[in-house]
């Protein structure tokens, strides 16, 4: 279930550094390396999925969206609320094949058609 080739299977075997914010054995979760926010943290499943839709199977997915509220919490931005972001495929310009999560905060964001 890993893909030699892929940036975040590397991460997620601890091959490179990185600012892990939570793990456990299904999911990691770290802070993006160009963060469009004071918090852009991004948390993926351990094992290789191209993208949600990629026949993810359920329970990989409840985990992955359960620990957002921990992300959530130990970054502090569970109160005032915070955007999830997760582009899938070509139209949504995804640049990384390995299905994850952005967890946005820290401030205000326009909605999308503003
Ligand atoms: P997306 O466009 O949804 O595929 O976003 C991929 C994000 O991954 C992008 O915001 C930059 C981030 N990213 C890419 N490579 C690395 C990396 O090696 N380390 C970290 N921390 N973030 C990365």
């Amino acid at each position: 279930m890993h893909d030699e080739n892929c940036i975040f299977c590397k991460i997620a075997k601890g091959e490179i550094p990185t600012s892990v914010v939570y793990e456990d054995d299904k999911v990691i979760a770290f802070d993006d390396m160009e963060p469009l926010m004071p918090v852009h943290t991004l948390i993926i499943p351990k094992d290789h999925y191209s993208d949600v839709a990629d026949n993810v199977p359920e329970d990989v997915l409840g985990h992955l969206f359960a620990t957002v509220q921990k992300v959530a919490d130990i970054k502090g931005i569970h109160e005032d609320g915070f955007r999830l972001l997760v582009n899938t495929g070509e139209n949504a310009s995804q640049s990384v094949r390995h299905l994850h999560v952005h967890v946005l905060g820290g401030g205000l964001m326009p909605r999308p058609n503003d």
